[in-house]
């Protein structure tokens, strides 16, 4: 059974990175290398995901994150899971996490830095939705072996040199970019493998399906009511899963635009710059997609918080500057 499914899918991921290498920034071992922990961390958190419903860790773990979300347990695992693999690795000096108020502090020897969202949409967990991870890889600006600056750990998403996302769906999937195309793999969990299910993804340039949670239209800008009507007028298709990552990659897949815009609540919407946003919106530019924040390039933004909120329109080139030439 194992031989077969080994003969019938793609390659393998360790072997892709391996392949690819000269591709990266710096045709370094170290963002290999950072790779592969990711995948391992996300293999050992898709299991815990997996038995979610069997062994006492749904719901809430009684503590709230830094910006006041409830922490589900499985946020916490995740958190420790990836904090713990990127550590372990040590190619990775600070990670800015959602679930920490400030930088970890890893390594003043590692040459990257990472942002994650180590499980996204969490709250989903105990309906069984879908959930995610996003990271982002960026260089550190500061010398190797000195202390973690600022300038490290707030660059513009342009600055990324990797990009990624884990959804852990109906299958669990890894899709990443370093910057060369968009790269998808499919776990195995028979095998305990990533395979590559889907080469160089293509996001299809227009779409019909719009994704945005009308329970706050009341509090929409004219512009964004005006695209929704839009939307409506053309007999688009409305999908909210109200999870992210699962947003986002049928989007990839199918066409289509997620958004999550200012809203009486947030002023700035709700999703996060540097964990959420930039590592999305360099994807989506890798597959031909678009992502601003309206207005402005969401790579472009120089962030000024770890958690600063932008507001967030990302997906088919055409369905974003359609939606910008209303708002
Ligand atoms: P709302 C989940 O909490 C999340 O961060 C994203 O995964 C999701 O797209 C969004 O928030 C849903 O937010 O306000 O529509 O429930």
């Amino acid at each position: 059974e194992s031989s077969r499914i080994a003969q019938s899918i793609g390659i393998a991921l360790d072997r892709f990175i391996k392949n690819n290498q000269d591709e990266f920034a710096y045709a370094s071992g170290e963002l290999s290398q950072l790779l592969r922990d990711i995948a391992l961390a996300s293999k050992v958190v898709n299991r815990e995901i997996n038995k979610a419903g069997l062994i006492d860790i749904m719901g809430g773990a009684g503590s709230q994150n830094n910006t006041g979300d409830d922490q589900q347990k499985l946020d916490v695992l995740a958190n420790i899971r990836f904090t713990r693999a990127l550590a372990k690795g040590g190619e990775v000096c600070a990670l800015i996490s959602e679930e920490e108020e400030s930088f970890t502090d890893l390594n003043n020897n590692g040459k990257y830095v990472i942002a994650i969202d180590p499980l996204d949409g969490s709250s989903n967990i105990d309906v069984n939705v879908s959930i995610g991870t996003i990271f982002s890889v960026y260089r550190r600006k500061s010398p190797i072996g000195t202390p973690i600056t600022e300038a490290d750990i707030l660059q513009k998403g342009s600055e990324q040199v990797a990009a990624g996302y884990i959804l852990y769906g109906s299958s669990t999937m890894l899709v990443y970019t370093t910057g060369h195309g968009v790269n998808c793999f499919t776990h195995e969990p028979s095998l305990g493998e990533y395979f590559l299910s889907k080469e160089r993804l293509i996001m299809p340039e227009d779409g019909r399906i719009y994704s945005i949670n009308e329970g706050s239209a009341n509090s929409f800008s004219e512009g964004v009511k005006k695209y929704v009507q839009y939307c409506k007028d053309q007999k688009y298709t409305a999908r909210y899963i109200g999870s992210l990552v699962a947003d986002f990659h049928r989007n990839m897949l199918k066409g289509g635009i997620y958004i999550y815009p200012s809203t009486a609540k947030d002023s700035n919407g709700k999703l996060r710059l540097m964990y959420e946003c930039n590592a999305l919106a360099f994807i989506a530019e890798q597959s031909g997609g678009k992502a601003t924040d309206g207005k402005n390039r969401i790579l472009d933004i120089e962030p000024t918080s770890l958690h600063q909120r932008v507001p967030f329109y990302v997906g088919s080139k055409e369905m974003v500057e359609k939606a910008e030439s209303l708002l």
